[in-house]
């Protein structure tokens, strides 16, 4: 293994004793949330991950090391620091080991360290993607090339909504990165069930899930899969409000002049207060929700393979 991977016993017995694991990241921690909810949501993500048959490693850069599996008070560490801490995605992550820089990963930095250790199976919230405007600023996350190239399957509810989903699914498209439903046509976006765009297919369990990675595995085909899992009815935002929220938080980006990392934080900080926290209520459930999936998509993958 990589000699700067760093694993928790948790993780380290999980390998040992070849049990299924889920990577869960750490820039949702110090940028997606608030605290205390932000650590609040990463202990809870754990326990989910490990009520639904998985060893849960919380990824993060602490002290020089790619550390899989967090403790307790790492989280915490990196919950209350926030913003202080490093938003690190695939370029910075070489500079802040070098300099011992903490840093909170991306989806991107996530995926190559869970590769790293032999991962195959990762939840967030939602992926970055390609903003709007990106026509005129360029802003496409490093993501959507990671899950080009990164053997990682993330368990998503869909696309941000603050993005432009339908250039989102384009880049996948180009990419080669399958975009799947679970149980659902529809691209979920995030805080509401559906958007105006279909997935490329709509599977049924966390069975064909795994069955299919086994399967793209043996054909030697590089890259992510992308699995977007609609955020449960009963959680979900009315489509009116959260849109509006959007619309508010961009404009009142645009006047603070914000580009570029700051982007995708400054948003979902500023929905929240737009939406008096309703957004964060969601935001929490999907994350959840995408844990338990993945936790059983990693325990399916697991019986294949034993
Ligand atoms: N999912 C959430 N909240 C988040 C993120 C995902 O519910 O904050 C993070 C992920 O780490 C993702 C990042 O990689 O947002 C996207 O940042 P950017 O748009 O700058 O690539
Ligand atoms: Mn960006």
């Amino acid at each position: 293994m990589n000699s700067y991977i760093e694993l928790s016993k948790e993780v380290a017995r999980a390998v040992a004793y070849n049990q299924p694991i889920v990577a869960l990241e750490s820039t949702i921690i110090s940028h997606g949330m608030p605290y205390p909810q932000n650590v609040e949501t990463a202990l809870q993500c754990q326990q989910i991950v490990r009520d639904n048959g998985a060893v849960p490693a919380t990824i993060a850069i602490l002290n020089g090391k790619l550390k899989v599996g967090l403790s307790d008070e790492e989280i915490d560490f990196l919950g209350k620091e926030g913003q202080k801490i490093h938003k690190t995605s695939r370029r910075d992550i070489a500079y802040n080991i070098l300099h011992k820089i903490n840093g909170a990963t991306t989806v991107s930095a996530t995926m190559y360290i869970a590769e790293q250790a032999g991962i195959k199976v990762f939840a967030t919230g939602g992926i970055g993607g390609v903003h709007r405007n990106a026509e005129d600023t360029m802003d496409i996350s490093a993501d959507l090339e990671e899950l080009a190239n990164t053997n990682v399957t993330v368990v998503s509810a869909g696309a941000k909504a603050i993005l432009d989903l339908a250039l989102t699914l384009e880049y996948l498209e180009t990419k080669g990165v399958p975009v799947i439903g679970y149980q659902t046509d529809q691209l979920p976006a995030f805080y509401s069930r559906e958007s105006d765009f279909k997935v490329n297919f709509n599977v049924q369990s966390p069975k064909e899930i795994a069955d299919l990675i086994t399967t793209k595995q043996f054909l030697g085909l590089k890259g992510g899969m992308l699995i977007a899992n609609p955020i449960p009815k009963k959680y979900s935002m009315p489509k009116e409000l959260i849109n509006e929220a959007i619309e508010q938080a961009l404009v009142e980006m645009e006047s603070l002049g914000i580009k570029g990392k700051e982007t995708t934080p400054y948003l979902l900080g500023k929905i929240v207060e737009l939406t008096k926290g309703k957004s964060l209520a969601a935001n929490i459930q999907l994350v959840y929700n995408n844990c338990k999936l993945a936790a059983q998509i990693a325990y399916e993958v697991h019986q294949i393979e034993v």
